[in-house]
């Protein structure tokens, strides 16, 4: 890539990122089109336009700048670019590497990051099955009987729903099957250490991430 092209994907990215942010649903996938076939990477494109402006926009309501409508609109935009994006990060026709649940926690309506979790780990060859947001334990655990995963992983963006985790894998370990399904735990507020003390197998900082933790639980 010489200067003039470095030049036309920041300027691409730095577009994209302006139009979530400012949550310009209508323009976001024709811009995103554009980048990839200027050559933009799915990944340059995913983390360095999307993620970062939904970081702005976090900044933005922290501050008291902007409110949740706002908020929201920016999830809609980049919900938007994500699906344009979606097909490149998929594979088909290999044999599922295992199998997986997904899901955000009772309570956390967040469902941005579990869903780029969920398209790198099919596009990575898994089976994913994804039970949505604001899921109960009891519906985990009907769900985790009924399918039989390799991996349960656990979402949340609220500190307020981290302890919903912890519930769980209280309830895997009292139903005596925690020893048949490794937990993975992710998002913006967790930590190894919460992992850790909540009894978690892993804690998956980004998508990428988790695809290969969900790779070395398996193997
Ligand atoms: Co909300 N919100 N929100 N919000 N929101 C946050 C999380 C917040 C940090 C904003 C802030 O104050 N700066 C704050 C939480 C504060 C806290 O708990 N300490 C907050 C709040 C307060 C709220 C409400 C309470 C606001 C209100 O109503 N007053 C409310 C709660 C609703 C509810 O859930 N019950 C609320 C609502 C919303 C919207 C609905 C408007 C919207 C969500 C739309 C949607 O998801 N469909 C929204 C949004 C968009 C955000 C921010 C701005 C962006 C979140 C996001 O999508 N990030 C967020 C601020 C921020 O995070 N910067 C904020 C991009 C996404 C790709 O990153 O989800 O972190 P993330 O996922 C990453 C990693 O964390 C990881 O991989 C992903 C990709 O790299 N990961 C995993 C995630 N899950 C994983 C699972 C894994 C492994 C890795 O394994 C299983």
């Amino acid at each position: 890539m010489d200067n003039a092209d470095h030049l036309l994907m920041e300027k691409l990215i730095a577009e994209m990122k302006a139009t979530v942010v400012a949550g310009k649903h209508n323009d976001i996938e024709a811009l995103v089109q554009k980048s990839l076939r200027q050559g933009l990477s799915a990944n340059d494109l995913i983390n360095d336009a999307l993620i970062a402006a939904m970081d702005v926009v976090g900044g933005r309501f922290a501050k008291g700048d902007i409110f949740v409508p706002e908020m929201l609109v920016s999830a809609m935009t980049m919900k938007k670019g994500l699906e344009i994006v979606k097909p490149l990060l998929q594979k088909s026709g290999s044999p599922s590497k295992g199998k997986i649940l997904l899901c955000t926690v009772k309570g956390d309506l967040h469902d941005i990051g579990k869903n780029l979790v969920a398209m790198m780990m099919e596009g990575a060859g898994f089976e994913v099955i994804d039970l949505g947001v604001d899921a109960t334990v009891e519906k985990v655990l009907q769900k985790i009987n009924e399918i039989q995963p390799d991996v349960l992983g656990l979402s949340a963006l609220l500190t307020t729903t981290m302890p919903e985790m912890k519930k769980v894998i209280e309830e895997l370990n009292s139903q005596g099957i925690r020893d048949r399904i490794k937990v993975m735990v992710g998002g913006a507020p967790l930590s190894h250490e919460f992992a850790q003390n909540i009894g978690a197998d892993a804690f998956g900082k980004d998508a990428a991430e988790a695809v290969a933790i969900a790779r070395s639980l398996i193997a």
